[in-house]
């Protein structure tokens, strides 16, 4: 056996290289040749919330005309509970027109994007991004991402406090580098005598992404279980007593390699609120000093526990924190998706549930929804909070203006009845502007909804809220393996499709039929719909009832993910 230590990962060279994530950024936007950025700095950009792409329709096209791919960058805002004002949604609606293309994409992590945004219209567009009071500094990378929290609830002033613990968990764990100053927002090197360091990640940060979802039982909307860290609300007599805590969840694999898996989070155990900045410090530091640095597949939180076990990693952030876990509650969770339509909180105040498909904001013939929310933006005096199902909620609305906002919807075609199964399902954004994409996604879902619904309504089911997850790799940006139906791209027009997902995010599907296409995945669903109609018990979840009636095998641990039924 070799004694020699496995060379670290490229991106680790990149990163101790980058000088606190400077690389040579600078040089790559004032380089006029290419519309492109130097390949070091394609890594280095992530954590400045900036992904290089290019449109893939395009691709086999430009490459036959000789021409450079048709480069162009992904930016995404980090806003902690995916919370905005009136005033920043205009200024985001303003450079999705005018510097991106025409549309604002709300991610699965309550973020906005912007795809289609060219090399020269980076700095303007961050720097409006920054003057507007939101940053994309560690939306991407390998740092703590966009923290969820709950974007509604009939708890208003609780959710209110959830919120302010996600922010200020978030301030706490963002980079201190002043690179993204120099770099994106006044251009001079700030002149400090101080030594410039990370206190929390060090010079190379952490060996990968890193994830954290808030969420108040029994609404599991921010899946608490697909995260490198969670956060569930334990409330008492209408008081927020401290969070049970998960640690070790996560969703990325690869096709026929078993060696990845989606994870579901373990609890760790209960603490006060008080203990929620030290206990997620040291989750973060011992990933930082034991994960993986030398295989990029096999770096994330929930690889390092179960390569150190459980009970080691545990005692490690005990050890570290000096806050020892208490007992955890017995948490229920019944449902993911968010509420259709009006909401009203224990304050009186009102909140409308937006729903976006796939999270795309763009003006449609039937449904103008990126004008129709400006314009409920110009009135609107509550705050705008996105959703991880990539739905928006216009929060705090008084009942005096509930008309108005009512009136607007309306206006713009926002208020149409859509199905149960599409209001529950997510998709990723794949093709043509996702660089991993292996199949459609986001363009293909809303089709093939239009069949699946025609089915259920067959079957008399068209009232089951079934969670339907697509993504068009097996990355799992949508959260697929904890759908009750996950639909996973392999190749163009090609899927494997999983069954046997909790309902309420807390079990994982297994893999029931490989390569489908549209046809297959519509004759693989068509028996399974017509026997869960005749054969379901009261208030059966369909994840559950394939399980029962032995159509697919639960899982118990991510590796069984991947065995076939
Ligand atoms: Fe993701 C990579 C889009 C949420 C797991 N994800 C990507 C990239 C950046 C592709 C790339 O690396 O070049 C995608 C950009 C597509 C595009 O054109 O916009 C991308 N991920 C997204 C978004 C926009 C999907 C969406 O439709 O909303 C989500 C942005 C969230 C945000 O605001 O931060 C998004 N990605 C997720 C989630 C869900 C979540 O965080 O709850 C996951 C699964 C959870 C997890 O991390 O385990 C996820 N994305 C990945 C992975 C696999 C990571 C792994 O551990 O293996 C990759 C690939 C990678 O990191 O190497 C990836
Ligand atoms: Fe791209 Fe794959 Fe993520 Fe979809 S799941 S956005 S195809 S990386």
């Amino acid at each position: 056996m070799s004694t020699e230590a496995a060379p670290l990962s490229d991106v680790e060279r990149i990163k101790t290289e980058s000088r606190f994530l400077r690389g040579t950024l600078v040089e790559s936007l004032a380089e006029r040749a290419t519309g492109a950025i130097a390949e070091d700095d394609t890594q280095i950009s992530k954590f400045h919330g900036i992904y290089q792409q290019d449109d893939r329709d395009l691709r086999a096209e430009r490459r036959k005309q000789k021409l450079e791919p048709a480069f162009s960058f992904m930016i995404r805002a980090r806003m902690p509970a995916g919370i905005c004002t009136p005033e920043q949604w205009l200024e985001m609606d303003r450079l999705a027109r005018t510097h991106a293309n025409q549309t604002l994409r709300i991610t699965t992590r309550q973020a906005f994007q912007w795809h289609g945004v060219i090399k020269k219209n980076l700095k303007p567009t961050i720097r409006a991004i920054n003057d507007a009071l939101l940053s994309t500094l560690a939306a991407c990378g390998d740092v703590n991402r966009n923290v969820i929290a709950p974007p509604v609830s009939e708890l208003a002033e609780i959710r209110g406090r959830i919120a302010a613990d996600a922010t200020r968990l978030a301030d706490h764990l963002s980079p201190r580098t002043r690179a993204y100053h120099e770099i994106w927002l006044d251009g001079n090197k700030v002149e400090t005598t101080e030594q410039e360091s990370e206190p929390i990640y060090g010079p190379t940060y952490l060996p990968r992404k890193f994830k954290i979802s808030f969420v108040i039982p029994p609404l599991n909307d921010g899946d608490v279980y697909a995260q490198d860290l969670g956060f569930i609300a334990i409330v008492e007599e209408g008081e927020l007593i401290g969070y049970d805590v998960t640690i070790g969840g996560g969703m990325g694999m690869a096709h026929g390699a078993p060696e990845t898996y989606p994870r579901l989070a373990d609890t760790a155990g209960f603490i006060t609120r008080e203990q929620m900045i030290p206990v997620a410090e040291a989750v973060v530091t011992t990933q930082r000093d034991f994960g993986d640095r030398t295989e990029r597949k096999h770096a994330r939180l929930k690889y390092t526990i179960d390569d150190m076990g459980l009970d080691k990693f545990v005692a490690e952030v005990e050890q570290r924190s000096g806050v020892k876990f208490a007992p955890a509650h017995d948490v229920r969770f019944s449902h993911r998706g968010d509420p259709d339509g009006w909401l009203q909180d224990d304050r009186g105040a009102w909140h409308y549930t937006l729903f976006v498909e796939n999270g795309r904001l763009a003006d449609r013939s039937d449904r103008r929804q990126l004008s129709g929310m400006r314009a409920i933006a110009q009135v609107h005096d509550g705050e705008f909070r996105l959703t991880a199902n990539q739905n928006v909620v216009i929060g705090d609305v008084a009942e005096t203006a509930k008309a108005r906002i009512e009136a607007l919807l309306d206006e713009y075609g926002m208020t149409g009845s859509v199905s149960k199964l599409r209001r529950n399902a997510l998709a990723c954004v794949g093709l043509p502007t996702c660089g991993l994409a292996m199949a459609e996604s986001e363009r293909y879902l809303p089709g093939l909804i239009d069949r699946l619904d025609d089915l259920l309504a067959e079957n008399g089911l068209d009232d089951d809220p079934i969670v339907i997850r697509m993504t068009g790799c097996p990355n799992g940006c949508a959260r697929p393996y904890v759908a009750e139906i996950g639909l996973v791209g392999k190749a163009e027009g090609s899927y494997n499709l999983f069954l046997g997902g909790g309902f309420d995010g807390r079990r994982l599907n297994r893999l029931y039929a490989e390569n489908l296409n549209d046809q297959g995945i519509v004759d693989a669903l068509a028996p399974l719909f017509a026997d869960y109609a005749k054969r379901r018990r009261p208030d059966e979840h369909f994840g559950d009832f394939v399980i029962r009636a032995g159509h697919v095998a639960a899982v118990s641990a991510g590796p069984e993910v991947h065995g076939s039924r």
